[in-house]
């Protein structure tokens, strides 16, 4: 399917979202089904938030390379590029069973806890990828169209019977990725169905928001070393000029090469010998 950026570009504006139904193929699915089999199945989420009959798997990218390609996958960094200034960084990467009987999660906005007044361009943008389809009734993500441009006086005033009313399943097929503003006020479904609903999430946010999960603790630095140079930049190796992310007045990629010792250790050592 040709990838009309411009059309997306147009949807994300107007509606706050747009859905890319060939955003993986059968054999991503397939891998990143083998690569998530370990983790599920053992726990549930610990708040209504992460959904008691949900189970998330959290830092996602370094999980297998298939996760480390969907992160970086062309059309969608096309996309962010649109949105978010150079040097934009990963801040979510998760998996998102949502289990029968979940109920609907409440209404957010993914780039709510920046605390900035709205109505104000999103400081993230969100994708949800569905590994199996979303259907009406398996907890498919629900959008509020619009909503991104809803000031802080909007949301305080919604009343809960009009939100369901404006609410929509996003019906996509496995494979399909919704791609959202961090502005838009959406949540994830209520499983009504038998079957487990299966999907990925990556969130990507302005390079200088701080990020809700803490990469450089998170996946270590053998496994950033194997990555791509733009991975690395995602997960935060790089500058936003003119000094923001430095270590010790150095680039943080120096932080990778094979005799690193941090400065503070270097100057510390060479002092005691
Ligand atoms: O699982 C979904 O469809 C969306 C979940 C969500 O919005 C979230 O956890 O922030």
């Amino acid at each position: 399917m040709p990838f009309d950026i411009e059309a997306h570009v147009q949807r994300l504006t107007n509606d706050g979202y747009t859905v890319i139904e060939d955003f993986a193929d059968a054999g991503a699915l397939a891998q990143a089904r083998a690569a998530l089999a370990p983790h599920l199945g053992t726990h549930h989420g610990r708040n209504a938030f992460e959904g008691f009959s949900t189970e998330r798997v959290y830092t996602l990218v370094a999980r297998g390379p298939v996760f480390e390609h969907l992160t970086e996958e062309p059309r969608l960094l096309a996309l962010l590029d649109r949105f978010l200034q150079p040097g934009y960084l990963l801040t979510a990467s998760q998996a998102i069973c949502i289990y029968p009987g979940e109920k609907a999660q409440g209404l957010h906005s993914d780039d709510g806890f920046y605390r900035q007044p709205r109505p104000r361009p999103a400081i993230s943008l969100s994708l949800v990828g569905a590994i199996d389809a979303f259907t009406d009734t398996n907890g498919a993500t629900d959008v509020i169209p619009g909503s991104h441009r809803w000031s802080d006086a909007d949301i305080a005033a919604l009343d809960p019977n009009e939100a369901a009313k404006m609410l929509r399943p996003v019906i996509m097929p496995a494979g399909g990725a919704v791609v959202f503003q961090g502005t838009l006020l959406h949540r994830g479904g209520a499983n009504r169905s038998d079957a487990p609903r299966l999907a990925f999430t990556n969130q990507y946010c302005e390079p200088w928001g701080r990020t809700q999960e803490n990469f450089y603790l998170g996946v270590s630095r053998e496994r950033v070393k194997a990555m791509s140079p733009r991975l690395q930049s995602l997960l935060g190796y790089n500058i936003w000029p003119p000094f923001m992310g430095q270590v010790t007045g150095s680039h943080p990629l120096k932080s990778l090469e094979d005799d690193w010792v941090t400065p503070v250790d270097r100057q510390a050592l060479s002092r005691e010998a």
